[in-house]
C-alpha cells in the first residue's frame, strides 16, 4: 500500500510545477495508455502545462484512449530533441506503469541527464528506483487505480474522460476481469468509472471488436498452426514471414493473439513463436497454472510475469520450437 505521506509528496511535487511532461513504458498497453491519458487530462485541469510522450507506437485498438495524438519518441522527435529542450523544458516528469530503466529506450538518457523531478506511478514488484517520489502499489491490478487514488487524495475531479481512460487501464490489465488479479478493488472503482461516465460496452467493441481483416486472417493462420502436447495441456503455434506477407498483417497484430488458444479446457501453458524480419524468433508465454514462464524465458535472457513472459530466440521456428518444448518437458514431465 501507499502511505499517505507519499500521496502527500506526490501532489507537493504536482503543485509546485507549471510544465510536466508524462511517460509511460514501451510498448504502451491500455494500462500504460490509459494512466497517461487520465494524467493528462487531471493535471490540465488543474492549469498545468503537460505534454504526453510515447516510447513507441501506441496499437490501432487503443487509439480511441487519447483525444490528441501522442508523439512518439524516436520517430515524431529524436532523443537529440529531448535532450536539447525542444520538446519542452520541464519541472516535473512522471513516469506510468514502469520503474524500469529497460523498458525507457531512449528516454533513459534523457531522464538521466534532466535534472527535473521525478514521479513514478507503478504496480510492478521490480523497478529501479527512478521516481524522488514514488507511488508504487503491487496490490494494484493495474496502475489506472493507482492514478484513481492519487485523484481521490488530491481531490481532483473526475471527468467523463478521464473515466473511460481509467477504465480502459483496469479492464485491459485484468484481461477484461478474467485474470486472477481481478479483486472486489477492481470492480469498485470499475463502478466509479462508469458513475462518472465510462461506456463499457463502447469500449469493449473499440477494444475487441476491432480486428483489421488482415489481423483476423493472420489469427486463422496462427490457428491452424496448433499443436498440442502433453495430453493438450501445453499449446504451440506460430506465424512466420510468409503468413505476414500473405495476410498483410503487421507485428503489432500479432498482440494478445496468444490467448486464443487457453480457450482450449485442457491448455496450462502456450507459446507463441513468430518470425521476425531478421530471422530471429520472438517467442511469448502464457500460463494458466502453476508453471512459472518467466522462468523459462529468463533462462533465455527474456522476462515477464509468473503468467506471461517472452523472449527473442535463434530461428529458425522448428529450432526455437524445439528450444521451448524441451523447457516445458521439464515441467510437465
Ligand atoms: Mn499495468
Amino acid at each position: 500500500m501507499i502511505r499517505t505521506d507519499d500521496f502527500q509528496k506526490a501532489v507537493e511535487l504536482v503543485n509546485k510545477s507549471e510544465s510536466i511532461l508524462i511517460t509511460a513504458h514501451d510498448k504502451p498497453d491500455g494500462d500504460a495508455c490509459g494512466s497517461i491519458v487520465a494524467l493528462c487530462e487531471s493535471l490540465r485541469a488543474q492549469g498545468k502545462n503537460v505534454r504526453p510522450l510515447l516510447l513507441s507506437a501506441l496499437p490501432g485498438w487503443y487509439q480511441f484512449i487519447p483525444a490528441e495524438q501522442i508523439p512518439i519518441l524516436d520517430d515524431d522527435l529524436q532523443a537529440e530533441e529531448l535532450m536539447e529542450g525542444r520538446f519542452g523544458e520541464f519541472d516535473l516528469i512522471i513516469i506510468v506503469d514502469t520503474n524500469s530503466c529497460s523498458q525507457l529506450p531512449k528516454f533513459e538518457e534523457y531522464l538521466k541527464s534532466s535534472t527535473a523531478p521525478v514521479l513514478i506511478l507503478d504496480h510492478h514488484v521490480t523497478g529501479d528506483g527512478l521516481g524522488d517520489v514514488e507511488l508504487t502499489d503491487t496490490t494494484a491490478a493495474a496502475t489506472g487505480l493507482i492514478v484513481l487514488d492519487l485523484l481521490k487524495y488530491a481531490g481532483w475531479e473526475m471527468t467523463e474522460k478521464i473515466a473511460e481512460a481509467l477504465f480502459v487501464a483496469t479492464a485491459t490489465d485484468t484481461g477484461w476481469f478474467q485474470f486472477s488479479n481481478t479483486d472486489s478493488r477492481v470492480h469498485r472503482a470499475c463502478g466509479e468509472f462508469i458513475d462518472a461516465g465510462a461506456k463499457p460496452t463502447r469500449i469493449y467493441d473499440n477494444l475487441y471488436h476491432n480486428f483489421s481483416h488482415a489481423r483476423f486472417k493472420l489469427m486463422a493462420a496462427m490457428l491452424g498452426s496448433l499443436e498440442l502436447h502433453f495430453d493438450g495441456r501445453y499449446a504451440a503455434m506460430h506465424v512466420s514471414q510468409r503468413d505476414f506477407e500473405r495476410t498483410g498483417a503487421g507485428y503489432s497484430d500479432t498482440e494478445n493473439l496468444i490467448n486464443e488458444c487457453h480457450r482450449i479446457g485442457t491448455v496450462k501453458a502456450s507459446a507463441l513463436f513468430v518470425e521476425l524480419k531478421d530471422g530471429r524468433i520472438r517467442c511469448s508465454l502464457r500460463s494458466r497454472g502453476s508453471m512459472e514462464v518467466n522462468v523459462i524465458a529468463a533462462g533465455f535472457g527474456g522476462g515477464g510475469h509468473r503468467m506471461a513472459a517472452g523472449t527473442y530466440l535463434p530461428g529458425p521456428l522448428e529450432n526455437a520450437k524445439r528450444l521451448i518444448l524441451d523447457e516445458i518437458t521439464q515441467e510437465l514431465r
